[in-house]
């Protein structure tokens, strides 16, 4: 069984498979969260089977019958922890939350197989839960926009990783991609540009919860970012009065970084986080928003500092916990701050000593868990500045250990991120992404004594067929024999 991420406990039992037949039966309880799963449970087992599975309301208390894929809140168990047991005659999936459900189903359909013209899952017991409660990816719409179509499809794809929260980086020097009720011009005017010239685009407020709702039935919440106070000029472009001179800036079109900043100074700056994140918090149900704050090469630190800290600001007054990169550990922040570490080349002591003073780290190590660096000197996509990482790469490290000094505990996750200067498409996107999302989601999920890369490599192989027909794009690793 080629399970990935692999799961704590898998043991096979003996007996025939379970078919999947027009039969079959989703059965869930009355909860909203149960409903909306076992529906979507029941699409994923038609599509695959091309048998009809429906749904049916099932009390607390009945037991399970023959036909039935059961699914099961125990509130004993963790929240994301579950159980899935497949037995020739039905299958329950028991987990502490609907997200818990949600990682049994993703487990469900990797078990299951084709067999006679249908789909079929070898008995079997699997118990697990995540070792991070954060496990993300980060995608970069903002050098080149991608749409909801596009990110449904990663949401997908996250989610049979049991990958739980997708990090949105919204905005950047060449494009602004959420409209902000409050400030119309970030869209209007820097909605349509992108990197080389290339077609832009934005979501609406009403896209951009669609895509959210969609994200969250299926477990992924959305952690939306506005990077500031580098990284603005699709901002200065939409509004001049956020420069010293008032004017607006040009549309920038490049692929450098560093040069855009917001002022402290500016009477129009604190005023313009605030209404920027308290839109942002309004169309964000989860608890987190991204600051942003990385590569602001052209400030004081004291001017940073406090650009940071009215961000902060502006979003904890809006009910919302800060996410920020790894910079703003260079200065004051409050205990309990996400920081999310990416640069491998800078100095590690200031994120030690942050998290020494209750930050909690989100790792994203340039060298590793960037997605969108070239596999090898031959991969025609993406850039190099950290590095080739081939997948043995983005496979074997350990999120505590990386960075040395880290107190226990302090480290809540690990995130991919897939930055798209060179990134036009969703193929391009996945040819990036595939197979390494997969490695990063088995480094987020699976406790270090049960990871092997040998191992690894034989699981992934046979994900390769399931990409292939789900119409992925893939970069076939020859580190893999895909056979
Ligand atoms: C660094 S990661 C950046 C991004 C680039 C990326 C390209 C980070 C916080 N900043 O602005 O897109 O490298 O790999």
């Amino acid at each position: 069984m080629r399970l990935v991420p692999a799961p704590l406990l898998v043991r096979e039992q003996a007996g025939d498979p379970f078919v999947v037949t027009a039969r079959t039966t989703v059965t869930v309880t009355a909860d909203p969260a149960q409903v909306a799963l076992g529906v979507l449970a029941a699409e994923a087992l038609s599509r695959v089977s091309g048998s009809t599975v429906e749904v049916r309301y099932r009390e607390v208390a009945e037991p399970t019958q023959p036909g039935d894929v059961a699914l099961l809140v125990d509130p004993t168990l963790r929240a994301e922890q579950y159980r899935l047991d497949v037995a020739t005659d039905r299958v329950e999936v028991v987990a502490g939350s609907p997200e818990g459900l949600t990682h049994g189903l993703a487990t469900l359909h990797q078990v299951l197989r084709p067999l006679d013209g249908t789909f079929a899952a070898w008995p079997v017991h699997v118990e697990d839960e995540p070792a991070y409660a954060w496990r993300g990816l980060s995608v970069d719409v903002a050098r080149h926009f991608f749409g909801a179509d596009d990110l449904r499809v990663v949401v997908e794809l996250m989610a049979a990783y049991k990958l739980n929260v997708l990090h949105l980086h919204l905005s950047d020097d060449q494009g602004w991609r959420l409209a902000i009720p409050s400030r119309p011009e970030l869209t209007a005017r820097s909605g349509n540009s992108a990197v080389d010239g290339d077609p832009g685009g934005f979501f609406t407020t009403e896209e951009y919860e669609a895509l959210v709702a969609y994200a969250s039935a299926r477990g992924v919440r959305v952690v939306p970012e506005i990077d500031v106070p580098g990284h603005v000029n699709a901002a200065l472009h939409a509004y001049g009065e956020l420069t010293p001179s008032g004017e607006p800036t040009d549309v920038y079109t490049g692929i450098e970084v560093g040069f855009s900043r917001l002022h402290a100074d500016l009477p129009a700056t604190e005023p313009f986080l605030r209404d920027v994140f308290g839109d942002v918090a309004a169309v964000t149900p989860g608890d987190y928003v991204h600051i942003g704050g990385d590569e602001v090469l052209t400030m004081e630190r004291e001017e940073y500092a406090r650009l940071v800290a009215m961000a902060g600001d502006a979003v904890r007054a809006a009910g919302k916990q800060v996410v920020g990169w790894q910079e703003i550990a260079t200065v004051p922040i409050e205990p309990g701050t996400v920081v999310q570490y990416w640069d491998t080349r800078m100095d590690p002591a200031p994120l030690v000593a942050a998290a020494k003073a209750g930050a909690r780290l989100l790792m994203s190590p340039g060298s590793k868990a960037y997605l969108d660096m070239k596999y090898d000197a031959q991969t025609a996509l993406g850039l190099e500045w950290a590095g080739h990482i081939e997948l043995r790469d983005a496979y074997e490290w350990e999120p505590t250990t990386l960075v040395p000094g880290l107190p226990e505990g302090s480290v809540i996750g690990v995130e991919a991120t897939v930055w798209t200067e060179t990134l036009r498409s969703l193929d391009d996107l996945m040819t990036m992404l595939l197979p390494r999302l997969a490695a990063v989601a088995e480094v987020a999920w699976t406790p270090r004594e049960r990871r092997d890369w040998d191992d690894f490599a034989t699981r992934v192989a046979g994900h390769g067929p399931y990409w292939d027909a789900e119409g992925l794009a893939w970069y076939p690793s020859p580190q893999v024999d895909w056979h």
